[in-house]
């Protein structure tokens, strides 16, 4: 079956412009990968997916927020969009720009930008701008340059960004059935979170499909959300999360105050214990996008969350071909290319 993407699949619960000109890489459709083993181990007795946002055309959950942007974007005359990114965003506004005959422009911090991402939005043409500075620097500067210029601004502050991602929450449901009972999500920006309370709310209100409680993990060295207050200098090996003012967050603890649950912190030994659970059982995710599992672990762990019975998705972000780098490993061995050797190595 040939991939129309989400636009065309939810085109009608979708609130965008008539001029949206509607572009696609094939991007929505991802699986929700049932993972009874972690669910065992972390006690048993109730159900566990990962939603592999991951899977995605440019490796992120950003693609299905990036196509529906471009697309109104691109229908109301724009010739440039532009981004503050850690990373995801650039290499999906990147592509998508290309897609549709745009040019991108994308901001990213100095340093601690996972290559694969850098790499992705040179190859889909972009013009990289790194600056002296931070994400959220990054961010003040693309929303100030769009109100003095004819570029159009593709961050999650676009309303249009959310429209697309929260198919992800349309995709969750009819996936299972219903809604989960809690979904754990890594929160950055917290574009994110509010898009799937914004999906899970819109089909409850047309099917009766309920609304998940919500866990948002941010990073404990960027957790301006759990801590109450803006980090100047957020720090974590999640790099796609390194973020100190999130642009939705305070309609992220509103979404947690509506719909039930919570944001918490995790730190960084947690998220990579749990981006290497999820590798072995096959599922290799970024670490950012390990947050939610990490934050699952950590609550169950604590006693702080009563789990029995329950359905609960955890939404992993991007994929971990992104981010190579961050991974520990020892040289493989190398032998001769004899049968005997070869023996040798593995018996
Ligand atoms: C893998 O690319 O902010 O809470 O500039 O790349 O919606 O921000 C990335 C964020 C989670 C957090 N997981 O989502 C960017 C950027 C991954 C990410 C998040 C990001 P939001």
């Amino acid at each position: 079956m040939k991939s129309s993407g989400i636009l065309e699949k939810y085109r009608s619960l979708l609130n965008l412009p008539a001029h949206t000109k509607t572009i696609s890489l094939g991007e929505g459709e991802t699986p929700l990968i049932p993972i009874p083993h972690i669910a065992e181990e972390l006690g048993g007795g109730f159900d566990l997916y990962v939603k592999y946002e991951g899977l995605n055309p440019t490796g992120s959950f950003k693609d299905g927020g990036m196509v529906a942007a471009v697309s109104e974007a691109l229908g109301a005359g724009a010739k440039t969009v532009i981004c503050a990114s850690t990373g995801n965003t650039a290499a999906s506004a990147a592509a998508y720009a290309t897609r549709a005959g745009m040019k991108a422009i994308v901001l990213i911090p100095d340093g601690k930008v996972a290559r694969g991402k850098l790499v992705a939005s040179v190859v889909y043409g972009a013009k990289v701008i790194q600056i002296k500075g931070s994400f959220d620097d990054a961010l003040k500067l693309v929303v100030e340059i769009t109100k003095k210029h004819p570029i159009a601004l593709v961050n999650s502050i676009n309303p249009y960004r959310l429209e697309g991602q929260k198919t992800a929450a349309f995709e969750i449901v009819d996936q299972l059935g219903k809604a989960p009972d809690l979904l754990c999500i890594p929160v950055g920006n917290a574009g994110n979170i509010n898009a799937y309370a914004m999906g899970f709310a819109q089909y409850d209100g047309l099917k009766k499909t309920g609304v998940p409680e919500f866990l948002g993990v941010q990073a404990s060295g960027a957790a301006p959300l759990v801590i109450g207050k803006i980090v100047e200098k957020p720090d974590t090996i999640a790099t796609a999360i390194r973020i100190g003012n999130p642009a939705r967050g305070k309609q992220a603890l509103e979404v947690v105050r509506k719909h039930g649950g919570k944001i918490i912190a995790v730190d960084d030994k947690e998220i990579l214990a749990a981006q290497r659970r999820l590798a072995l059982d096959g599922i290799w995710v970024e670490p950012a996008s390990a947050a939610g599992l990490a934050g699952l672990m950590k609550e169950i762990k604590e006693k702080k969350l009563n789990v029995k019975g329950k359905k609960i998705v955890i939404v992993c972000t991007g994929n971990g071909l992104k981010d190579p780098d961050i991974i520990e490993m020892a040289k493989p061995v190398l032998i001769e290319p004899t049968l005997e050797m070869l023996e040798k190595a593995v018996l």
